[in-house]
């Protein structure tokens, strides 16, 4: 019940203030002066639903930007020169006040690169196009706006600056109440920004040429990369003359549909917060579970120099979970690490369960120890399982439906795991055909997995596991 009523406080029908003090995060005088999301994932887009329940949620937790960016909302990115139909324009005006009642600055943000033409008649006609459309969100209500260039093949960076210079002169500077332009440029991670001979063209007139009020982003040395270093930011401050944005792709999963990002925030080195200018993070097109991380953002953009991702972690697991907290400790444990060929982010899955598991390894075939080291890991497969079904059983709808297929991967791991320890146990205790018979059933289990990459939980961890039984088998049989 009570895990029920947390979640309708920070839901759309009900109202923060009830909430208290709980979780609310106060901002410190060394507080990064704008932090929150950027909705900026490619995928669904958040529904109206998910994006007041967000609002009122970063309020709870001192975040004071929602920069409205997603890559799939046609207006904003592909038929950006189109004007928001009635219907859109009434749900992001919704949004707009809510923000507001939140105290959470809403940015509108457009990306015209697809297709945007910079020279000429038709350079000036895509101008008053874009400023057209900012009109429109001015009117209803927008006070803050974003230029992204980011993912496109225009590399001409003396155009780009000169159609961000042009907003920025003709229209943020001319109304009234307008915050400062934030602009995402092409090479918008370090790596990208230089080679061995120094700042690359395109960065190089970009930031030469950019007006100095205007707010620039970037993501790390990399897209999706490990954390932000002192040395990094401050290079890219150089470089740009001004403190950065930072853009951080954690939780979003857009690149990796079928895993969950549940960890912290982690990679901040000690000082690399006071130089930034602005922290938001780019979150899962689930928003409900994008929830742990973001309140881990919460707490490191509060007080940076403060900040503790384990702790703080534990806290936003209890506090969003209430009496399930443990449950989803289990299951947000394996499921932290973000990782493919360009991509890598986030604590490893489950490192407590992977020492465990390589211990036992170690031990097999080595008597009593083995056996003690089979025991630690069937406790872990046992706890996983417990976690899954309270989850599944307990969890409010929203979060529930957007975990759904890794809960049950998650079972189904374990119980191959815990059949994993039961086949070596039983063939080091001398039991070659009941050994067999785990066998047939770890190879059903395995063939049951899913076969793509659509459902991801703990894949060096309990996934591995299951392959590592079987390759065990092939050397033992
Ligand atoms: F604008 C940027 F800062 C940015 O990060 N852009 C996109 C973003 O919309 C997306 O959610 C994020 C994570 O996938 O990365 C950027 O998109 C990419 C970039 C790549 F290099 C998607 C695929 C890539 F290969």
């Amino acid at each position: 019940m009570k895990i029920k009523y947390r979640w309708l406080l920070a839901g759309a029908l009900c109202c923060g203030c009830l909430l208290g003090n709980a979780g609310t995060m106060e901002a410190s005088a060394a507080a990064i002066p704008m932090r929150g999301v950027v909705e900026g994932f490619y995928g669904t887009p958040w529904t109206q639903t998910d994006r007041l329940a967000t609002l009122k949620f970063m309020q709870q937790q001192g975040l004071n930007m929602y920069i409205y960016a997603p890559k799939d909302d046609p207006y904003h990115r592909e038929k950006w020169r189109e004007p928001y139909p009635e219907a859109e324009l009434q749900s992001l005006k919704a949004l707009i006040r809510e923000a507001r009642r939140d105290g959470v600055q809403f940015v509108f943000a457009i990306s015209p690169g697809l297709d945007m033409r910079f020279a000429g008649k038709a350079g000036e006609e895509d101008l008053a196009a874009l400023l057209t459309k900012f009109d429109s969100l001015y009117a209803a209500g927008v006070r803050q706006f974003a230029i992204f260039f980011d993912d496109i093949r225009n590399k001409d960076g003396q155009s780009q600056a000169a159609v961000w210079n042009a907003v920025n002169q003709r229209f943020i500077h001319k109304k009234t109440g307008v915050k400062p332009l934030l602009a995402v440029p092409t090479e918008y991670f370090s790596e990208d920004m230089v080679t061995k001979d120094g700042v690359k063209p395109y960065t190089k007139a970009v930031a030469s040429l950019l007006d100095k009020d205007i707010l620039v982003m970037y993501t790390g040395y990399g897209v999706v990369c490990e954390g932000i270093s002192l040395a990094d930011i401050t290079k890219v401050e150089q470089i740009y003359g001004r403190k950065m944005a930072v853009w951080w792709n954690y939780p979003v999963s857009d690149y990796r549909r079928g895993k969950l990002a549940l960890g912290p925030v982690t990679g901040m080195e000690a000082g690399a917060g006071e130089h930034m200018a602005a922290f938001l993070l780019n979150p899962m097109e689930h928003a409900a579970m994008s929830r742990l991380t973001l309140a881990t953002g919460a707490d490191y953009a509060a007080d940076p120099a403060a900040y503790e991702p384990e702790a703080s972690w534990e806290k936003a697991i209890g506090a969003q979970y209430g009496e399930l907290a443990p449950a989803m400790r289990i299951f947000a444990s394996h499921s932290q690490r973000m990782e493919n060929n360009w991509a890598h982010v986030g604590r490893p899955d489950a490192p407590d369960v992977r020492a465990h598991m390589d211990a036992f390894w170690q031990a097999a075939g080595t008597g009593k120890e083995g056996k003690l080291a089979g025991n630690v890991l069937l406790q872990d497969f046992q706890q996983m399982k417990e976690a899954a079904k309270t989850l599944q059983a307990k969890l409010p709808e929203r979060p529930k439906a957007e975990s759904q297929p890794q809960l049950q991967l998650f079972t189904q791991l374990a119980d191959a795991g815990e059949n994993v320890v039961f086949m070596v146990q039983a063939k080091q205790d001398g039991q070659a055909r009941i050994a067999e018979l785990f066998y047939q059933k770890l190879l059903r289990q395995s063939q049951a997995l899913p076969k793509d990459e659509s459902v991801l939980i703990s894949e060096k961890t309990a996934g591995a596991f299951v392959q590592e039984g079987l390759t065990w088998r092939e050397h033992h049989k």
